[in-house]
């Protein structure tokens, strides 16, 4: 009787262990590939090196003489963006050497980010 018992436990234990690992598999695999989706979009977004021109704050834009944008596949060169918000237009000035991010955003290149160069 003492051994059928034991049995059972183990017989039990074992279905249980079965269940738990099914249930696990799909779950796991799943979440890491969502993450790694995740950071493999982030560093399309590198900053970029420019040296300011001309900043418009009424019109919200800002002149950049700009080097390589890679998320953008953007040679180097002087041209107007526009900003995503106008307050970013305060921290920098012409002849600023800075570094940004510029994002494309229905047809317009938009900078999203603009920081003082060291
Ligand atoms: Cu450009």
């Amino acid at each position: 009787m003492k051994s059928l018992k034991i049995i059972l436990v183990l017989a039990a234990m074992s279905i249980g262990a079965a269940h738990a690992q099914s249930t696990m598999a799909p779950g796991s695999g799943a979440m890491p590939m969502g993450e790694a989706k995740k950071e493999a979009a982030k560093p399309s977004t590198e900053m970029a090196d420019g040296e300011i021109r001309k900043v418009d704050k009424e019109a919200k834009k800002i002149t950049i003489k700009h080097g390589e944008i890679k998320n953008l596949d953007m040679p180097g060169m002087t041209m107007v963006f526009q900003v995503k918000d106008a307050a970013m237009l305060d921290t920098v000035k012409a002849g600023d050497r800075v570094r940004f991010k510029a994002e494309s955003a229905g047809g317009a290149i938009i900078v999203t980010e603009i920081q003082q160069a060291k």
